[in-house]
């Protein structure tokens, strides 16, 4: 009996070298390991043989039924690898390789400048509104104290849709302030907005113009709002883009929709105030402009000043970029070429 069963043992681990796929293993496990199996066989003829016989043999058949079976999950494990690794062996593919790096894509540097001017305003409680690129000419001028043929009109170059047609003609935005009017128009104080876009200029290129910019545009109007209110909000917006060691500069100016009108400048961060090139060696650099929002521009709006009043500002994205990362030509922004767009 127990030469039998090394015959069965023998011949079982022969025949499991030559299976090679999950059919075969099933007709094996049966004829080795099934209920109709010699050696179940021999496990189920114990009783009839002598006590001395039967506890050697049970012993070794059950050995033997043990080691076939993990003979066999050993097996199932190695043809499942194989399932998976023998089309990609005669494909040539080695999937060990590390994978091919996927290009990942990046916000363009004035996104990226303007996202965080945005978000400093709005920390500030501002919230953001965004408004058509094309405009009438009463909400870019009209509503903002420029009447027509007024002089200032020259200082925003502008592209027209259908020039000629007076107040009601279309153009191509020179500021987003036609934003805040339109939320005036709508809206009651208290107010405290801010309104990124596109702008356009009909100029000449040079290292520090485009015709087509990004600016983005402050307006806070309340009961009580005083000059304190726009130095305190642009002293932070200041602060939290150029550093704490920024000297802040408030210095008169003229805009016809603010008044008193102000230029806001920071001290040169290039060298520190000395005078260079990047401050035309005058050791101030312009950020921002600003002002208190023109009685007549809130009278238009239907907001009575004598109840309310307001500030406003205006920041041209690029040129803060610029001073940032130390860029010295605006069309640089624009011309697509990748070796600079992927240093930021
Ligand atoms: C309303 C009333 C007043 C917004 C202002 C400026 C001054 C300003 C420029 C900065 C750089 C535009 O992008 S830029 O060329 N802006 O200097 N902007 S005050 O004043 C407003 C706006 C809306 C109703």
């Amino acid at each position: 009996m127990l030469e039998q069963l090394k015959d069965i043992h023998r011949q079982a681990v022969e025949e499991l070298d030559g299976v090679a796929d999950a059919k075969a293993l099933e007709l094996w496990r049966v004829r080795y390991l099934g209920k109709k199996s010699s050696l179940t066989g021999a496990l189920r003829s114990l009783a009839a043989l002598p006590l001395e016989e039967r506890r050697d043999v049970g012993a070794r058949a059950n050995e033997i039924k043990r080691d076939l079976e993990s003979r066999l999950e050993e097996k199932e494990r190695f043809l499942q690898q194989s399932l998976l690794t023998s089309p990609l062996a005669s494909q040539g593919i080695d999937v060990t390789l590390p994978g091919r790096p996927i290009p990942t894509g990046r916000l363009h540097p004035i996104t990226q400048t303007l996202n965080e001017i945005c978000c400093v305003f709005r920390n500030m409680g501002f919230q953001t509104i965004e408004g058509p690129d094309v405009e009438w000419d009463y909400y870019n001028f009209e509503a903002l104290n420029i009447p027509q043929h007024h002089p200032a009109r020259d200082r925003f170059a502008t592209l027209w849709i259908d020039a000629g047609a007076g107040a009601k003609a279309r153009l191509l935005r020179t500021h987003t302030s036609p934003m805040q009017i339109r939320w005036m128009e709508r809206e009651r104080p208290p107010i405290r907005v801010i309104a990124p876009g596109r702008v356009y200029r009909y100029e000449a290129t040079d290292a520090t113009h485009e015709s087509m910019f990004c600016n983005v545009e402050g307006l806070a109007v309340d009961r009580s709002i005083t000059l304190a209110d726009l130095k305190g909000t642009l002293f932070e917006f200041c602060r939290c883009l150029f550093g704490e060691e920024r000297q802040v500069r408030f210095r008169c100016d003229y805009f016809p929709f603010v008044e008193p009108g102000v230029e806001v400048a920071i001290s040169c961060a290039a060298c520190d105030g000395a005078g260079c090139r990047v401050c035309g060696y005058s050791g101030w650099v312009e950020t921002a402009g600003a002002g208190m929002v023109h009685p007549d521009v809130l009278r238009r709006v239907d907001i009575d000043p004598q109840t309310y009043s307001g500030f406003a500002f205006g920041v041209g994205v690029e040129r803060i970029s610029m001073l940032r990362h130390g860029i010295d030509d605006i069309r640089l922004f624009y011309s697509n070429d990748l070796r600079f767009l992927r240093q930021f």
